[in-house]
């Protein structure tokens, strides 16, 4: 199921975001303010504990396609970076604003000596992003980005639903043939 690019493991899973203890990092599609919210935002806040807000109060606000770090607190992970995803059809050119927040969070992650990260499908919920076209984006910037990586060896899609799982894993085998 997993795929290399240049020494680095890219795979997709299906799960919760927020039950993943092998991961050094959790990607989340945050909110412009870095507060709870909705979606996997609100998942990560609540497994999290207020700790979480209380820490990115100070960094927000944060653009489409900015990403920042903090502590995992509750969560099993030592850190949980936080993107903001374009919304579809308002934050223009959303590919290259998506393409961001996946090349950010991958960098801010390799700088902080994370081994293992997890992304859930930014912008697809309540943002509205169609999800083949979101898949394409976030592996095109992956496989463009692995070569840079010095600390990350593995890169995970974890995925709330069948359905999304079965895009990603379709996108990912088209654009990686190993
Ligand atoms: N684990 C993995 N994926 C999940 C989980 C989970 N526990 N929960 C939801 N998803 P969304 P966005 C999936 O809406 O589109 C929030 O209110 C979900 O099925 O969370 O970037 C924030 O506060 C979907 O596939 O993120 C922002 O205001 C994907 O995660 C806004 O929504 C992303 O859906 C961000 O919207």
């Amino acid at each position: 199921m997993g795929h290399k690019v240049a020494g680095v493991i890219i795979e997709n899973k299906q799960g919760d975001i927020t039950k993943q203890p092998d991961l050094t990092a959790i990607v989340n599609a945050a909110n412009a303010q870095l507060r709870m919210g909705g979606g996997v935002a609100g998942a990560i806040h609540r497994a999290a504990g207020p700790g979480l807000e209380e820490e990115t109060r100070a960094m927000a606000p944060i653009k489409p396609g900015e990403a920042v770090i903090s502590g995992g607190h509750k969560l099993p992970n030592k850190h949980v970076i936080h993107c903001l995803g374009p919304v579809y059809g308002q934050d223009k050119p959303e590919a290259e604003k998506l393409s961001n927040c996946y090349k950010n969070a991958l960098r801010i992650a390799d700088e902080n000596k994370v081994e293992s990260i997890g992304f859930p499908a930014i912008s697809t919920g309540v943002f509205g992003y169609p999800v083949k076209e979101a898949a394409q984006v976030a592996f095109q910037t992956i496989i463009k980005e692995a070569p840079q990586l010095k600390n990350v060896k593995t890169i995970k899609f974890i995925l709330f639903s069948n359905s999304d799982l079965e895009v990603h894993e379709e996108v990912l085998n088209e654009l990686v043939k190993d």
